[in-house]
């Protein structure tokens, strides 16, 4: 754990008990606050044995508080700010998150001891930013340097163990979290892509990069990686620039050949290219790497080669790395073969553009489908889908679903298990039976784990 510095003897208001919440409340008690804690959720009241728990939404909750501490899933402006945050502010208090408190602690006295000071790498991004800090963390931990991996990929920031000598920390930042922080100093930063997603949380599109860029401030990180696929991407690689060499910028794409003077990773018919000063340093061959199929694994092989680089590891140490990786479950992941047909598990696409992403990995796809619709429609996946044979789809709203997909052949199943029966009857060899929703999974199951989980169940059981 980080102890948190700077509220010893201060009292300290933390809101939800989640796993922020729980590992957020340790941090501040061993830096010396009294802490106090609240949840809507009386399950979560309960679980939380030993917090000192007040309800912050009551009068006068915030007289003599020093700061605020929320988590990443409560409203803190939109769609409207959670009471007890609004509170907070007209009581004059200062509110945070984790990941601002995880900033101001980790550099410590201790670091005059090191050799090598310990670095933070933030990974940020609409779609592949957990399989990118999976993957960078991997690189590291092949590369022989101490690294630890947390933020929305699961483990609290505060919930690490304290930095040793060299220590590279690989965090994944989501735009809840990196919106509400009030010291946000990673040494290198990345945004992988941008699309549209949690908007109603950021009042629209320009509301979210708002909230992604905070990551770049001036003055911020050493090397910034960046995602130059979109315009949001090219705008903030363009301002952080102070001309084409500047090389703090490492610009990254799967889109096509970068050119310039300036540092560049792109990859392209399967190959990654580190182009730098004009010039090819190395080239990796991505093909038949299991743990990264698809061109928006190969973007995400980018920006981990661009993150590792940017600290010093060799090509040809990042590639065997990468050729060890895995994979993350629930994204892009093969869970069986039989009789020539592939069985992938890209659960976590809950929104059209992961979808759209999964659905150009692979050729000839039995694509099962549908699920709670995110605002905008399925209008992003025009285009993406003439690898599909035919649609299995599921969810509450299936038929309304499998209307916006015009031109494909559909079948209404409602469930996985119908689902995954019906497809598996169909498929040929050479095909693909993907599950990659393009939507959220809360119509039928608790997270898109559970709902991977059950089509791994299902799979297997018919296999
Ligand atoms: N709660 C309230 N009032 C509210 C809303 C929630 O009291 O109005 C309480 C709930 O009852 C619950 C607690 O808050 O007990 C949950 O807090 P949380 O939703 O912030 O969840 P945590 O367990 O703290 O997990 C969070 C991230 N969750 C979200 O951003 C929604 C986790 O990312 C992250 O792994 C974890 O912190 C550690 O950093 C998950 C996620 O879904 C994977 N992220 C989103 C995404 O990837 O799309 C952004």
């Amino acid at each position: 754990m980080i102890p948190v510095r700077g509220y010893a003897g201060r009292k300290v208001a933390v809101l939800g008990l989640g796993r922020t919440g729980l590992a957020t409340i340790a941090a501040l008690e061993a830096g010396g606050a009294e802490v106090m804690a609240w949840d809507d959720g009386a399950a979560a009241r309960d679980r939380a044995e030993g917090v000192t728990l007040v309800d912050l939404t009551r009068d006068r909750a915030f007289e003599g508080v020093d700061l605020l501490v929320t988590s990443p899933g409560i409203p803190h402006l939109y769609p409207a700010p959670h009471p007890a945050i609004a509170a907070a502010w007209a009581a004059g208090v200062p509110v945070d998150n984790d990941i601002g408190l995880f900033f101001r602690s980790f550099a410590t006295e201790d670091y005059e001891e090191f050799d090598t000071a310990p670095r933070v790498i933030a990974i940020t991004g609409s779609n592949g930013k957990s399989t990118t800090a999976a993957l960078t963390h991997h690189v590291l931990e092949e590369a022989g340097r101490p690294t630890q991996l947390a933020g929305n990929i699961g483990r609290g920031v505060l919930d690490i163990d304290p930095p040793r000598d060299g220590e590279v920390v690989v965090l994944e930042l989501s735009s809840y979290q990196t919106d509400l922080a009030r010291a946000l100093t990673p040494d290198v930063a990345v945004l992988t892509n941008l699309s549209p997603d949690h908007l109603d949380r950021h009042a629209g599109l320009g509301g979210y990069f708002a909230a992604k860029r905070r990551l770049f401030a001036e003055g911020g990180p050493d090397r910034a990686v960046i995602g130059v696929d979109e315009h949001e991407g090219r705008y903030l690689a363009n301002q952080l620039s102070e001309g084409p060499g500047d090389d703090r910028v490492i610009r990254i794409s799967a889109a096509g050949k970068l050119a310039g003077e300036g540092w560049m990773v792109f990859a392209r018919k399967g190959f990654l290219t580190e182009w730098r000063k004009g010039r090819q340093v190395a080239s990796i061959d991505l093909r038949g790497m299991a743990g990264l199929p698809g061109a928006h694994n190969h973007q995400n092989a980018c920006a981990a080669y661009a993150a590792t680089r940017a600290l010093g590891i060799g090509p040809r140490n990042i590639e065997a790395a990468m050729h060890s990786f895995a994979g993350l479950p629930h994204r892009s992941q093969r869970i069986a073969e039989a009789g020539g047909v592939a069985y992938v598990n890209d659960s976590k696409a809950t929104n059209v553009d992961a979808a759209a992403k999964a659905l150009s990995a692979f050729p000839r796809i039995r694509w099962i489908c549908g699920g709670l619709q995110k605002e905008g429609g399925l209008e992003g996946l025009a285009g993406a889908t003439d690898a599909v044979v035919k649609a299995y789809v599921i969810g509450r709203e299936a038929e309304a679903f499998a209307r916006q997909l015009p031109g494909i052949e559909t079948e209404i199943c409602t469930t996985m298990e119908v689902a995954v029966a019906r497809a598996m009857d169909e498929a040929e060899p050479g095909d693909t039976v993907l599950l990659a929703p393009a939507a959220a999974s809360f119509d039928q199951y608790d997270s898109f784990e559970k709902r991977g989980e059950d089509f791994t169940q299902e799979v297997r059981a018919r296999l």
